[in-house]
């Protein structure tokens, strides 16, 4: 039998501590989906999971940290979101104020800092010891692994600016060093309401101003509460071209299995794009799950009913 309230969300190890807390959000004080799903991204965004969500992760070229997020309501299909978000660190939190204090879906940058503050968010450096280091050490190493193509840096620079070369049609190149992973959750509470949520730093090196597929709908994740919902975490650059969350839900609807569904949704990726790194989480409003993933091993975590801990499922690629 479906296990209900139910959450689940990409990756495991550090993760599972969202997990938990967005399972004892719905269990324990009967928080709405929604809600759940915001403590549970918040969890990570203030513990910072792997690094990869929250504050002090993926410097971009300038070594500055920014904050991607997304909430979105199954049941009436609100969503906020907030994109290259600077200096505030709840990101899924300012998601939450734009969802419920805007008839608006998305704010970004600069913007999305002043209707935060506006909110009561505190403004705050991004920026830790940890990821200046690694911004510096990017620098001090020629750069490497960067998204620019057809460009090399002006000589004399620390990689920037930059000037264009004869285009050769090359593809942004994915930095694969780097665990690149997101935080992207689905709940079902306890009502059989709906939520869907994402939050990320992005990617490291980007250039500044990159906004990823987190707070993309559809992409970073998406939910409908008559069908089910799905969580994204990948290459954003290219996942946010296909919207495979969009892709697993409107599947789902039209009679597949959660499995036929996220596996369907990265196979249509990897058709074009074999190495992409990809992992969706998908789940029925019955509150029956699986996952699938591409070009590395993707982990899921899941809580629901009465389990006493987080389950931490590994997916192999396709
Ligand atoms: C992004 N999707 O900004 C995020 C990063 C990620 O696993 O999920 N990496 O591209």
């Amino acid at each position: 039998p479906p296990l209900l309230p139910l959450v689940i969300n990409t990756w495991g190890g550090p993760f599972t501590a969202a997990t938990d807390a967005a399972y004892l959000a719905l269990s324990n004080l009967k928080s709405s989906a929604l809600s759940a799903v915001q403590f549970g991204c918040a969890t990570c965004e203030n513990n910072r999971c792997d690094g990869t969500v929250g504050f002090g992760g993926s410097p971009d070229e300038n070594c500055e940290t920014t904050l991607d997020a997304m909430l979105m309501d199954g049941t009436t299909m609100k969503t906020g979101a907030v994109a290259g978000l600077r200096r505030i660190k709840d990101a899924v939190g300012v998601a939450r104020a734009v969802l419920e204090h805007t008839k608006h879906s998305l704010l970004v940058g600069d913007l999305a800092t002043q209707f935060a503050v506006e909110n009561g968010f505190i403004e705050q450096d991004l920026t830790t010891d940890e990821s200046r280091k690694k911004c510096e050490e990017w620098r001090r190493g020629g750069c490497p692994g960067n998204y620019r193509v057809n460009v090399q840096p002006d000589p004399g620079s620390a990689c920037g600016p930059y000037t264009p070369l004869p285009p050769s049609g090359g593809e942004g190149r994915w930095d694969g060093q780097q665990s690149h992973d997101t935080i992207s959750m689905v709940a079902i509470d306890a009502d059989g309401n709906m939520a869907a949520g994402t939050s990320t730093n992005g990617a490291s090196h980007k250039v500044p101003g990159r906004v990823g597929d987190g707070p993309i709908v559809g992409s970073g994740s998406y939910v409908d509460g008559d069908v089910g919902g799905c969580g994204a975490t990948g290459d954003g650059d290219i996942m946010m071209r296909f919207l495979p969350c969009y892709q697993a839900v409107e599947n789902l609807r039209r009679g597949m299995s959660p499995k036929e569904a996220a596996e369907d949704a990265v196979v249509r990726m990897v058709r074009k794009y074999p190495n992409v790194s990809s992992g969706i989480v998908v789940v029925n409003n019955k509150g029956e799950h699986a996952a699938a993933g591409s070009g590395w091993t993707f982990t899921y975590a899941y809580r629901g009913g009465d389990m006493k801990a987080a389950e931490v499922v590994t997916v192999p690629p396709v």
